[in-house]
């Protein structure tokens, strides 16, 4: 496995290295995955090194053998903030932000992507199968098949592939595509995505369709949809706990028992609607159609990519914002948007899912959206109700969430009011179906059905289980 990121962080205290696992999503989908086959995870260890430092030693950690790679203070500049976030992310996501470009970030990109294709192609046996994770990492499928033509590669992008007249755009476009071609399979979180990888691959570099795929030198890359998902048995083990379910109870409580509680919970993150969705809030208020103390709101905005202009411009105005509404609707001590400018542990999270009545994810764009997922996987009660941007890759599984289109603010109104106003059978119907596409689609279904379609068989069952 070849990511951006370790699932684990090194600290260093005293002089003294340790490394604390990191709760990230990516890691509770490829854990088993790589455990059951003593995979190797090659990935940067979350602190920044000095220039000319040598990268830790590979090690054994939960299972699997972790290989750091080093990044820098220049190169985290450069690379991640650089070229992976402020001019990647905001072309792929619609350009809803302008993308800026800077040849010296393309150069880090390069030289990065060069660093993590050579500490895999090191770490690699004959004949291994490599999967590349995302944005950060396109140009690597191809310089480690320039390294080791013997090896299987797989890429999957987490975030939206653009449509051809956006992606024309990035200054340095063939070089992105062809490292992506690197791959044997080339995996996206919506069809659409894949469909305009493939159109992008005949228009620029005017290359032959082959079926689902492409031929390149004589080799056939494929690409194809493979929606993400969470550990949905996880979730609703944590929705169905006592403790859960008294800290759920105590939020509403806390909150003053409103009998409507619209949640949001997102990065804080220009492409994840936040704006959209307080503006709608603000108008329902403005025309009485909702009020306080009756319908409050909550907003958890992770801090994120806080030193990018962009993200910092944002937090203004979102902050701005909630200042706005709570002037003119709240009232002492009721608030009418609570809002969070923090991380919580996972439990907390599934909580405020369950005390929500309804669920506002309105990204402009966004690759799936995991938490759309996890508030249906903690809704074991069948209670509360999804709004759900077209624009996320979720609304293409969860249909029965109540859809809109987050440019069209009426749109988002009346969504919102649907969802407020939603008989408890109507809603409890929702929840089922969309329930039970979670079910038989969880994130092991995902990583399965990746390496299956990269035709890597499926492991064979360590001795523990076989006992069982
Ligand atoms: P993200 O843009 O980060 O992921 P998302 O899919 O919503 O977006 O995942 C966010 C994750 O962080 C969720 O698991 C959520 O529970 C967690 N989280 C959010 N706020 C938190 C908080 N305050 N404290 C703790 N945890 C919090 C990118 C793409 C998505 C794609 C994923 C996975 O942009 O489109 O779904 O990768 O492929």
């Amino acid at each position: 496995m070849v990511a951006n990121r370790l699932p684990v962080d090194e600290v260093i205290n005293d002089g003294e290295r340790s490394w604390r696992r990191s709760p990230g999503g990516l890691v509770t989908a490829l854990h088993p995955v790589l455990a059951a086959r003593r995979g190797t995870w090659v990935g940067w260890s979350g602190r920044a090194a000095e220039p000319g430092e040598p990268a830790p030693e590979a090690f054994e950690h939960d299972q699997m053998r972790l290989r750091p790679v080093n990044l820098t203070t220049d190169d985290l500049e450069r690379y991640y903030e650089g070229f992976a976030n402020s001019s990647l992310w905001p072309l792929y996501h619609d350009a809803v932000e302008t993308p800026f470009y800077k040849r010296s970030w393309w150069e880090a990109y390069r030289r990065v992507n060069q660093r993590f294709a050579e500490a895999a192609a090191d770490e690699a046996a004959p004949q291994a199968t490599v999967w590349v994770q995302d944005y950060q990492l396109q140009l690597v499928p191809a310089m480690l098949r320039a390294l080791r033509p013997d090896l299987k590669i797989g890429f999957f992008l987490h975030i939206p592939f653009p449509p051809v007249e956006l992606f024309m755009q990035l200054p340095r476009r063939a070089e992105v595509l062809r490292g992506l071609l690197g791959a044997d399979l080339v995996g996206f979180q919506r069809p659409l995505a894949a469909q305009n990888f493939l159109r992008l691959t005949r228009h620029l570099l005017g290359l032959r369709p082959r079926g689902a795929g492409v031929e390149v030198d004589d080799r056939l890359v494929h690409a194809a949809a493979f929606p993400i998902s969470i550990d949905v048995l996880q979730i609703e083990e944590l929705a169905s706990t006592p403790h859960v379910l008294a800290r759920s109870a105590q939020i509403r409580k806390e909150l003053g028992d409103p009998k409507m509680l619209i949640l949001g919970v997102d990065r804080l993150d220009y492409t994840k609607g936040i704006e959209q969705r307080f503006k709608a809030f603000r108008e329902l208020l403005s025309e009485n159609r909702l009020s306080v103390p009756d319908a409050v709101m909550v907003q958890v905005a992770t801090p994120s990519r806080e030193r990018i202009e962009h993200y910092q411009a944002l937090r203004v105005k979102v902050e701005r914002e909630v200042g706005r509404i709570n002037g003119e609707y709240g009232r002492v001590g009721v608030p009418a948007v609570h809002y969070l400018h923090q991380s919580y542990s996972r439990s907390e999270l599934v909580a405020m899912y369950c005390a929500a009545d309804v669920m506002m994810v309105t990204p402009l764009r966004d690759g799936m959206n995991l938490v759309a997922k996890e508030y249906v996987a903690a809704r074991v009660d069948l209670g509360g109700a999804l709004v759900l941007s077209e624009f996320a890759g979720a609304a293409g599984e969860l249909r029965q969430a109540f859809l809109c289109n987050p440019h069209d603010l009426q749109g988002v109104k009346d969504a919102l009011m649907r969802a407020v106003n939603v008989d408890e059978a109507d809603a409890a119907r929702r929840m089922r179906t969309m329930r039970r596409h979670l079910r038989a689609h969880d994130v092991r279904h995902w990583a399965t059905s990746f390496l299956s379609a990269l035709g890597v068989p499926a492991p064979t069952p360590t001795r523990s289980e076989d006992n069982t």
